[in-house]
């Protein structure tokens, strides 16, 4: 096992990082912007290394200072949590240069699946079932158009450098195409430096379910299951939960066994996560994969009893996918996880500042991960999420039940959270009779604007 860690990362996932570590013994070296010098990762981490100013770019973006610290604190690998580095090919090489381990797959295997375009004709090939699309990069709006008519409109364009909603324009008409198609590929070179484009069905109210594996460095893949991930708002998820209740034992067989052969093919290696959308007749479609451990993993972790931190660093390690898991995976009970973000819950602008009062829930199936605390600071440059509180319960039930009950538990004061916004879709019908995709939330703000219009 290793001897000694950086963590390039803040907030609850180093914090979740740390805990890991010393689970497993492993001395671990934080990083911190001047912007954390008080933040508990600093204080619970054996070592801190300050390298740079508050903004993202200036300290944990910044690659030379990042390696700098390590090769200082002499550490033998790094984990580099979800976000920031986490997915960028060219940290992972410059760790592999230095000769420290990066705790995740190889690059080539980052580059691949971050270029969209191409992870789709991966999975293509490896029998994973994709949406009707175009193949290869499309060159022209003459070529766009061909691939239209011979697809079916309405049809999603998206950049292969993208991912997670950025640079997509849905096309409804071959009126509309040229125009979507250059504003699409302006955008895509202005946001990514990439202007490549391809083409997909698009489905009108998907749900967004993805599928969490593991691999170890001797060749074995495993999926540990689904997440449903539909509750989201402008992209960013706000309620995640596992088991779906869409996705049935067959199902989930089925895409654990056609991943497991995929990823076995394609090299994969750690922790990572098969992302599809669920069209309305239930049907599984992959559309990318996120190379990284997720914010959401713990409702993963809840149901199948698997610490997956502590799994990324053995399989890193060398350690066998047989000598890490159980001989038999089973997925118990329920779990939901409500992401706490620091933001106004109207308006959802993001809210900075010292908190004064915060009391987090506890007590049977609750699970909080948090960096924050009472009198601590929210600074204004990072993600507004401050808390994941997440809820395990013997069926979906006693979850949204135990959720209700813990959020009202959960007193946070001197900022604004979603707190009441999440409250409220807990008790709305839709949602709790599981009836969602990802339109959910532009539904949800049309029924309060009518029940409010009408009182
Ligand atoms: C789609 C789609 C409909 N049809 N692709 C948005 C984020 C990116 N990961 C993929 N996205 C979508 N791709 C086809 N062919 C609808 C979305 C989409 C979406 C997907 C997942 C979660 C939330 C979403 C919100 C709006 C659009």
């Amino acid at each position: 096992m290793f001897r000694k860690v950086l963590i390039a990362n803040r907030g609850e996932i180093a914090l979740r990082i740390i805990s890991a570590c010393k689970e497993l013994g492993i001395r671990t070296v934080a990083v911190y912007s001047e912007a954390d010098r008080n933040s508990l990762h600093v204080r619970f981490a054996d070592e801190a290394i300050c390298i740079g100013p508050p903004r993202s770019a200036d300290s944990y973006l910044n690659v030379p200072a990042v390696i700098s610290a390590a090769e200082i604190a002499d550490v033998d690998a790094i984990h580099p949590g979800y976000g920031l580095l986490s997915e960028n090919a060219n940290f992972a090489e410059v760790c592999r240069a230095s000769n420290i381990k990066f705790v995740g797959p190889p690059p080539e295997v980052t580059r691949l699946m971050g270029e969209k375009e191409k992870a789709r004709m991966a999975m293509k090939k490896a029998k994973v079932p994709i949406l009707p699309g175009s193949e290869g990069v499309i060159q022209s709006e003459e070529e766009a158009l061909d691939w239209a008519k011979r697809i079916g409109y309405p049809v999603i364009l998206k950049a292969s450098a993208g991912g997670g909603g950025r640079g997509m324009r849905i096309v409804r008409t071959a009126e509309d195409l040229p125009n979507l198609f250059r504003a699409a590929r302006t955008e895509a070179q202005n946001a990514f430096g990439n202007g490549d484009l391809y083409m997909e069905k698009f489905i009108e109210r998907p749900r967004h379910i993805e599928f969490q594996v593991l691999a170890d460095q001797h060749g074995n893949v495993i999926s540990l299951g689904e997440r449903e991930c539909s509750i989201q708002r402008r992209h960013q998820k706000m309620i995640e939960e596992a088991p779906s209740l869409q996705v049935s034992p067959k199902l989930r067989e089925e895409i654990g066994q056609t991943l497991k052969r995929s990823l076995e093919n394609i090299g994969y290696q750690n922790a990572g996560t098969v992302e599809f959308l669920m069209d309305e007749d239930g049907k599984l479609y992959f559309i990318e994969m996120n190379t990284r451990i997720q914010v959401e993993h713990p409702v993963t972790e809840l149901i199948t009893g698997i610490d997956l931190v502590k799994a990324q660093f053995r399989i890193a390690a060398g350690e066998k996918l047989s000598d890490i898991l159980p001989a038999k995976i089973e997925l118990r009970g329920h779990a939901i996880e409500c992401r706490i973000n620091a933001e106004h819950p109207e308006k959802f602008t993001p809210s900075a500042g010292k908190i004064t009062v915060f009391n987090v829930p506890g007590g049977n199936g609750v699970r909080v991960d948090t960096a924050q605390y009472a009198e601590g600071v929210v600074p204004p440059y990072y993600d507004s999420m401050i808390a994941k509180l997440v809820v395990h319960g013997v069926d979906r039930a006693e979850a949204i039940a135990r959720m209700q009950r813990a959020l009202g538990m959960f007193v946070v004061e001197g900022i604004h959270t979603i707190i009441p916004l999440q409250q409220r879709i807990f008790a709305d019908e839709d949602f709790r009779a599981g009836i969602f995709d990802t339109k959910f939330m532009e539904r949800f703000f049309e029924r309060e604007k009518q029940k409010k219009d009408a009182q």
